[in-house]
């Protein structure tokens, strides 16, 4: 509980800041994409990951109060970065299960993109696999009312879960992103890049972009090129950083 109250103060205090990981076009190696994670830089305890604050936060309603800080302030950052390098670079967010049972999500999410300016398009919110396979039928009619905004849908950490192509087929999604267990064997093991090539099969043939996470060297991202994979993300191609680390100073 103390770790709760923590949290609360956390959004008050400006503790919580976003780094941002660039996901790269494989064929032409350019950045097309930045994935905004969420950090908290505790006064006692120093940098906590998300892995442990964004679990306890997910208890309560407080995931959707860091949801819409994280919306309002990464939509901020990276409409004034387009602005700066003159690139429609895309931003790419986390949402968690529990957000999409919020019912003020679209109208958050239509809010961000109003105040900052940033084009629908420019924005991707990534939903787990296995927050989509909860309640199918809601998480389809809340995914439509954002695709509706014009607003872009992943898949994330695919693979993990349990869902069967017929059931993605009915969810507006444009993106698939693999999870990176998938990508670590695949330039040593045959059947571990076999796994890989049908999962990018499987989603073009339904026209889905597809992204692979956790790429952590140069063999790795030449068998995802050898299979036609669309995106790359991982720390071979870019680690999380600070948005000024990352984009340059604005001046
Ligand atoms: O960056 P890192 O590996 O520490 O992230 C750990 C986990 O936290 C990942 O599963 C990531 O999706 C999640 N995460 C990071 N930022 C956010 C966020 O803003 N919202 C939600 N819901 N999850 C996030
Ligand atoms: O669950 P999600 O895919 O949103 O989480 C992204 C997480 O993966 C972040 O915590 C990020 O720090 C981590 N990550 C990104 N690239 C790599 C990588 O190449 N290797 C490993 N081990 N983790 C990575
Ligand atoms: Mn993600
Ligand atoms: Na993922």
């Amino acid at each position: 509980l103390r770790m709760e109250q923590d949290l609360r103060d956390a959004l008050q205090n400006e503790e919580l800041w976003t780094a941002y990981q660039p996901v790269v076009d494989i064929e032409s190696g350019e950045m097309v994409a930045v994935e905004a994670l969420l950090r908290w830089k505790h006064p006692a305890h120093g940098t906590i990951s998300p892995a442990e604050f964004i679990p306890l936060a997910e208890e309560s309603d407080l995931i959707n109060l860091i949801g819409k800080y994280v919306l309002r302030t990464t939509t901020r950052e990276i409409a004034r970065r387009r602005e700066q390098l003159g690139i429609d670079l895309n931003l790419k967010v986390n949402l968690s299960a529990r957000q999409l049972d919020d019912p003020q999500l679209v109208a958050g999410v239509q809010d961000a993109l109003k105040t900052t300016g940033l084009p629908p398009h420019a924005l991707t919110l990534e939903v787990t696999e296995s927050a989509l396979m909860r309640d199918q039928a809601a998480a389809a009619e809340v995914l439509t009312s954002l695709r509706d905004l014009g607003v872009t849908l992943a898949i994330d950490d695919f693979g993990t879960g349990y869902s069967s192509l017929a059931q993605l087929q009915r969810l507006p999604l444009d993106t698939l992103k693999i999870d990176r267990t998938f990508v670590t064997g695949i330039a040593e093991s045959r059947d571990a890049a076999a796994i890989v090539k049908s999962i990018i099969a499987m989603a073009h043939a339904v026209d889905l972009i597809v992204v692979a996470e956790g790429v952590e060297d140069e063999e790795q991202l030449a068998v995802l090129r050898e299979l036609r994979c669309d995106q790359a993300q991982g720390f071979h191609l870019g680690r999380p950083a600070p948005p000024d680390e990352l984009f340059g100073a604005v001046e």
